[in-house]
């Protein structure tokens, strides 16, 4: 019902009477007049005048659970959504639910006060402006595989971006979301395992969509799709896109858990290939080459000896002063 009394008021160029919609949708003023207060108490700005009814100030940026499902067209995934206007952190609060939730299921908020990075590290954004989701993950998967999975993700936000925007965007291996040189959107994926049985997955992402100003720490290396587009873009059609073509690749890719099928894609966006890079690996610091990405979504290094070597971890590429950034 309140999703329909929204879409008659987004229909209506001006007022729409309570008669009319109460008519319509074969229910009581009264009812309408709940729904309204309803739709208020969301956030939606709707005027109401005594002789001439409702009338809603159409605002594009709106992000929330209503709009979304409209938009989300998945098979199988997103059966529910978990929708908050404030949160700490998608993935912690995706912990506290794991247990109940399906694979698929998804937890979005509008503003993110404590959000997270990998290795510790914090995730910055402002409210009503990006998004900020985490969507839980439970494949019949051996734990090594989970890798691959963050990596088709990365591959994932950039197509969205290019279906979306028609740009071209680029992975910094593993996962950095880069366009023009600038971060647009990072991942964390977190896990929980007994032994070798994975129990889900949490696949934490954020995406500068909106954001024009950045923190004093991050302005120099970050930046979002709107400043990269140089219009506002909608977050609700921008998730549902993603999700959908997320569910596609993920089912076709657990038929036969094999990453192959998408490393010339992957390689074809990866900025770090041919790069001199310090990679940070199980403990060790190791200065190399990246030569080339591996069948499994790991990094093949040529290291100062010249050995050829597989690694995985936390990269920085050389710029062109010798610095590692
Ligand atoms: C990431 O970590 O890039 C993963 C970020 C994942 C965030 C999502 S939001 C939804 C979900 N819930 C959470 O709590 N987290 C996930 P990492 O590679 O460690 O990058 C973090 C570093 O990127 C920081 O140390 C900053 O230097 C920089 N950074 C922070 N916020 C940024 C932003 N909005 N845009 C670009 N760079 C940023």
């Amino acid at each position: 019902m309140l999703d329909k009394i929204l879409d008659m008021l987004k229909e209506e160029d001006g007022f729409i009477s309570g008669e009319q919609m109460a008519d319509v949708l074969n229910v009581s003023r009264n009812t309408i007049c709940k729904y309204i207060a309803k739709l208020r108490k969301m956030g939606y700005d709707i005027s109401s005048s005594t002789n001439k009814g409702y009338r809603l100030k159409l605002d594009n940026n709106k992000f929330n659970k209503l709009e979304l499902s409209k938009k989300i067209k998945t098979k199988n995934f997103v059966k529910n959504i978990y929708f908050f206007e404030d949160l700490d952190s998608t993935n912690e609060y995706a912990k506290t639910l794991a247990d109940k939730l399906e694979d698929g299921d998804i937890v979005v908020c509008n503003n993110q006060t404590n959000g997270k990075g990998r290795l510790d590290r914090s995730w910055h954004g402002s409210k009503d402006k990006n998004i900020y989701m985490s969507l839980i993950l439970k494949p019949n998967l051996e734990l090594m595989n989970v890798w691959q999975i963050t990596l088709l993700s990365g591959l994932l936000i950039c197509q969205t971006i290019e279906n979306i925007l028609g740009i071209k965007a680029y992975i910094k291996w593993p996962n950095d979301i880069i366009i023009n040189n600038k971060k647009v959107c990072g991942i964390l994926t977190e896990v929980s395992a007994q032994i070798d049985r994975l129990k889900y997955i949490i696949l934490g992402i954020g995406i500068n969509v909106n954001e024009d100003i950045f923190d004093d720490s991050i302005k120099d290396k970050a930046s979002s799709l709107y400043l990269e587009y140089g219009k506002e873009i909608d977050r609700n059609e921008f998730l549902a896109l993603f999700l959908q073509n997320f569910e596609e690749i993920y089912f076709e890719y657990l038929e036969n858990r094999d990453f192959k099928p998408y490393l010339e894609k992957y390689k074809s966006i990866c900025i770090n290939i041919g790069k001199e890079a310090r990679i940070f690996s199980n403990n060790k610091v190791i200065d190399g080459k990246i030569l080339d990405i591996s069948d499994l979504g790991h990094l093949i290094v040529e290291n100062e000896d010249g050995n050829n070597i597989i690694l995985s971890g936390e990269v920085s590429i050389r710029n062109k002063n010798g610095k590692y950034i």
